[in-house]
């Protein structure tokens, strides 16, 4: 080739690597199918998930990007929302809808979405949820909740779908809404079922720490066995959000199946505890999950390590959490809400319903 035609040759190239890297930044995160695979170690290995050909400094160049976003975005910062703009707890005299320490408790009537959706959409933000499925939760739930999400979660607001798999080959097929996306990740799973339900925290950390906390505003971590029957909307969305569980909304403290024994670090004595909480449901800003699923991490290790294993695995441990730092927003039971329970006056609108446990059919492992 003559120097001439090097030169267009080289031209070319550069220009395409200029035309494909502007594009990924100027498109919504995700809009393709990208796998990673983690190392997904065993409990107590340090290693981090990692893709297989996205350089990290991709990541750091939409971090500077958003940052850009972020200064002319000043103006609409300064005029934070106050909670009595959007949040009436006099609409459910019935219902507790304040904490202790002043936090709302979300029911439906209690908020005023127009003035929440009018505010975070001038924000622009884009919403995380994460959902694991692994072996036979694949087939029996991932499609449903998938479905139901992309039809009831934050609509109208950008949303990235953070899915873990043990095969990532048996994702359903979904066609996805308008400002929706996915990332797809394997994970290893563990032998023993408790282990699937705690590794969750540490995946979650890694992963939050590796690409999450640049990609999203708030995030959401779910179980997959449930559906989403009506909107999931802004109104959720906090520095750190946890979800009552709905058999106990109404029970004495007494009654609450915590930790009980001193010898495991999610221990509650009887007498302490504001709630008991789900975790089927948890969020908050990537930095408060991020602490929410380390330190609950940790408690898990540490119990391995004295031999112990707390009654409801995560969460006995999310719920230590929670009571030694108060979640800033509180999710009704009509956020997760079994149908198993009834329909009491006082749930308006299921917002999620558990799925009925099929354990027989799921729980193949010990
Ligand atoms: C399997 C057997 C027993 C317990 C959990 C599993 C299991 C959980 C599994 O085989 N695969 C799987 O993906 N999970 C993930 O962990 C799902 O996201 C599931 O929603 C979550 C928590 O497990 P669950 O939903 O069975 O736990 P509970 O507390 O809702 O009964
Ligand atoms: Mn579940």
């Amino acid at each position: 080739m003559n120097v001439k035609g090097k030169l267009v040759l080289s031209m070319l190239i550069i220009s395409t690597v200029i035309v494909v890297f502007w594009e990924y930044i100027n498109s919504p995160e995700g809009s393709f199918l990208w796998i990673y695979h983690s190392k997904s170690p065993e409990l107590g290995d340090g290693g981090s998930p990692q893709g297989w050909w996205f350089p990290s400094w991709f990541n750091n160049r939409t971090h500077a990007y958003r940052e850009e976003e972020e200064d002319t975005n000043k103006e609409k910062e300064d005029e934070e929302l106050q909670l009595s703009d959007w949040f009436n707890p006099q609409k459910r005299p019935e219902v507790l809808t304040v904490t202790g320490w002043k936090a709302p408790i979300v029911w439906e009537g209690t908020y005023d979405r127009a003035i929440l959706e009018n505010y975070y959409g001038r924000q622009k933000i884009t919403v995380g949820l994460t959902v694991f499925a692994i072996g036979r939760y694949i087939e029996h739930y991932l499609e449903e909740f998938l479905t139901s999400a992309n039809r009831h979660f934050m609509i109208g607001h950008r949303v990235i779908f953070y899915i873990m798999m043990d095969d990532v080959s048996r994702l359903p097929l979904i066609e996805l809404g308008p400002l929706r996306s996915f990332k797809v990740f394997e994970v290893k799973p563990e032998k023993r079922w408790q282990d699937i339900s705690m590794m969750r925290m540490k995946t979650i950390a890694e992963h939050i720490t590796a690409h999450i906390q640049h990609e999203v505003d708030f995030l959401f971590c779910m179980d997959v066995d449930q559906v989403f029957q009506d909107t999931f909307g802004v109104e959720t969305l906090g520095q750190s959000v946890a979800q009552l569980q709905a058999w106990f909304y109404k029970a004495d403290p007494i009654d609450f199946t915590y930790e009980r024994r001193m010898e495991s670090s999610a221990f509650i004595p009887y007498g302490q505890g504001d709630f008991y909480y789900h975790a089927a449901i948890f969020g908050g800003t990537p930095i408060q999950v991020l602490n929410i699923t380390q330190e609950c991490f940790k408690g898990i290790l540490q119990d391995k390590k004295n031999d112990i294993e707390a009654k409801w695995h995560d969460e006995s441990h999310l719920n230590k959490y929670f009571l030694l730092n108060k979640p800033t927003k509180i999710l009704s039971p009509e956020y997760c809400w079994d149908y198993h329970i009834g329909l009491p006056s006082d749930i308006k609108t299921v917002k999620i319903s558990w799925q009925t446990k099929e354990y027989n059919l799921v729980r193949n492992n010990i």
